[in-house]
């Protein structure tokens, strides 16, 4: 009862992969139906294509609004092939059917991310036609096959290819699941941004800022799993999942192998996910409690990843490791000498895979690398809630002001771009020190910056690194000298902070004294 595929009907907004999928399934001499910008696509890459409107005998009407919303293509695909009946009403009616259904959805996310989004595109930007189709091929998965993502056109080609043709029950039933969440996910993020007006007119135009909206907790969470405990034993947890959270967003992990993720983990997995993501070179992030105790970049996974741990192997173990790379075997194998919790990357290497299931406890999580953020923070607060938009800040070298006498050169350019970065998701009080993209020392969560300045260069000191010619980054304003001198006396050559504090002209005149260099960004980076 595995139908061979005969008919398939393509219709996407995302087109990633169509290409190929549509040429996997005429060489299998699959007739391939299309929607208007799906099938210039494949026409032009010379696949015969049949459009939609043909099939229908009714054209795309209302700017696209009703392309596929026809009883030609419903009932095609909502026939029950086990049914006389159903089989009946086909020929009656000339209906062909379908029995695969390539869909994805209007990028209603994309169209609402951001301020300076227009209730107009909003809307059109809901789609109708695609989910219908989804949603009708997913119930009659014993017949049909329904492929949301790119990600699965291959899986699928290749069972046709070992199958007649055809798709097994099992993969059908499981891609039918997959859509289902997928609708459901899509229509939440609808509902999500359209509660988020309420007690306006409706009309995002007339409002300046989106932290303003009165229901900004118009946000859709779903259970992703209880957990057996949270911070503590004693409290209990569990995981939600918001329903149009970013693809590359912590929560849309895919966990490989690997114990139940705590709630630690999970906090300390996205402070990892978060800070490697910030860098475009092979960089690698170890968190603990939290706080990065290594961040660096290299040529390749592996090397960042041993400089980072060189920062402070002491901490490192039990660590929580991100990589924003694909992780290699040779990678995998130095990872594994550590003691590691949680081990985070875009994909991991067949051959990488197999040296972590030598350590079942070891987790590991695969999230696509996008970039893309959640639109609010929160922190609780005794009988109520802060809300915040997200710190997304990244100061550029042209916004940064050289205020000392000696100017930096090229390397410490570097250093101090690379420290500044790190210093964003170091707890406050943070002072970093680094050197040739890596981290050297790092000083976190204390009350008072001297201290955070006295912690970092004893940690320098404890793993064996010198500070000699390194840069510092602190991630708000020095208020006194002290902090400054603390850490030039440890070797520091070039300061990177935010400027703005009363007594910012005696720490410029500090560091000319010292004969340092000092770069201001004029933005601070509180991370409490
Ligand atoms: O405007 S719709 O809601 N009305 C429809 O009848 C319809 N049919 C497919 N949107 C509809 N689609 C969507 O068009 C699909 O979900 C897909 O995202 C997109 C593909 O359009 P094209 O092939 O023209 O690029």
């Amino acid at each position: 009862h595995n139908p061979t595929i005969k008919r398939a009907l393509l219709s996407v907004s995302d087109k990633t992969g169509i290409l190929e999928l549509a040429q996997a399934l005429h060489a299998r001499g699959v007739e391939i139906l299309s929607t208007g910008g799906t099938a210039k696509l494949l026409a032009e890459k010379g696949i015969p294509v049949k459009e939609v409107s043909s099939v229908t005998g009714f054209p795309e009407i209302m700017d696209g609004r009703v392309k596929t919303l026809h009883p030609k293509i419903h009932g095609g695909i909502l026939a029950r092939r086990d049914l006389q009946s159903h089989l009946d009403a086909m020929t009656t009616h000339g209906i062909g059917a379908i029995d695969l259904v390539a869909v994805n959805l209007y990028p209603f996310d994309q169209a609402t991310a951001g301020d300076q989004v227009k209730l107009e595109d909003a809307i059109e930007n809901i789609d109708i036609g695609g989910p219908a189709m989804v949603r009708a091929s997913a119930k009659n998965y014993t017949g049909v096959t329904i492929i949301v993502e790119p990600a699965d056109y291959a899986r699928v080609t290749e069972e046709m290819g070992s199958n007649n043709g055809a798709t097994t029950l099992k993969t059908r039933a499981s891609l039918s699941a997959k859509a289902f969440a997928h609708t459901a996910r899509y229509d939440g993020a609808i509902a999500a941004f359209l509660t988020s007006l309420q007690g306006t007119e409706g009309d995002l135009n007339d409002v300046p800022a989106r932290h303003e909206y009165p229901n900004v907790l118009g946000l859709q969470l779903h259970k992703v799993q209880d957990m057996r405990y949270g911070e503590n034993p004693h409290q209990s947890a569990a995981f939600y999942r918001e329903a149009n959270a970013p693809e590359g967003a912590l929560a849309n992990y895919t966990q490989l192998q690997g114990k139940e993720l705590s709630f630690n983990n999970i906090a300390d997995s996205d402070a990892a996910w978060e800070c490697v993501k910030t860098f475009d070179a092979p960089a690698c992030v170890i968190i603990k409690h939290a706080n990065p105790c290594g961040v660096a970049v290299g040529h390749d996974t592996l090397q960042a990843y041993q400089k980072a741990f060189q920062t402070d192997p002491t901490s490192a173990f039990g660590g929580i490791i991100a990589f924003n790379r694909h992780v290699t075997r040779e990678t995998a194998e130095a990872v594994a000498k550590q003691f590691v919790e949680v081990v985070i990357a875009p994909s991991f290497d067949a051959q990488a895979r197999e040296v972590f299931s030598a350590k079942q406890n070891v987790r590991l999580l695969e999230i696509p690398l996008s970039v893309g953020s959640h639109r609010f923070d929160f922190k609780r607060v005794g009988g109520g809630m802060l809300v915040q938009t997200p710190d997304l800040k990244n100061v550029q070298q042209a916004d940064i002001r050289v205020v000392s006498k000696r100017q930096p050169t090229e390397q410490q350019w570097a250093d101090l771009m690379f420290a500044w970065r790190c210093a964003k998701f170091v707890k406050s009080n943070a002072i970093v020190f680094c050197k040739d993209g890596m981290t050297m020392g790092v000083g976190a969560g204390q009350m008072s910056r001297v201290d955070s300045a006295r912690i970092a260069s004893i940690k320098a000191q404890n793993a064996g690194l010198t500070l000699a010619d390194s840069a510092v980054a602190s991630d708000a304003f020095f208020p006194f000298r002290d902090g400054l001198d603390v850490v030039v006396d440890a070797g520091a050559s070039c300061v990177i902070q935010p400027g703005g504090s009363m007594r910012d002209e005696e720490v410029i005149s500090a560091a000319d004294e010292r004969n340092i260099v000092m770069v201001l960004t004029g933005v601070r980076h509180f991370r409490h």
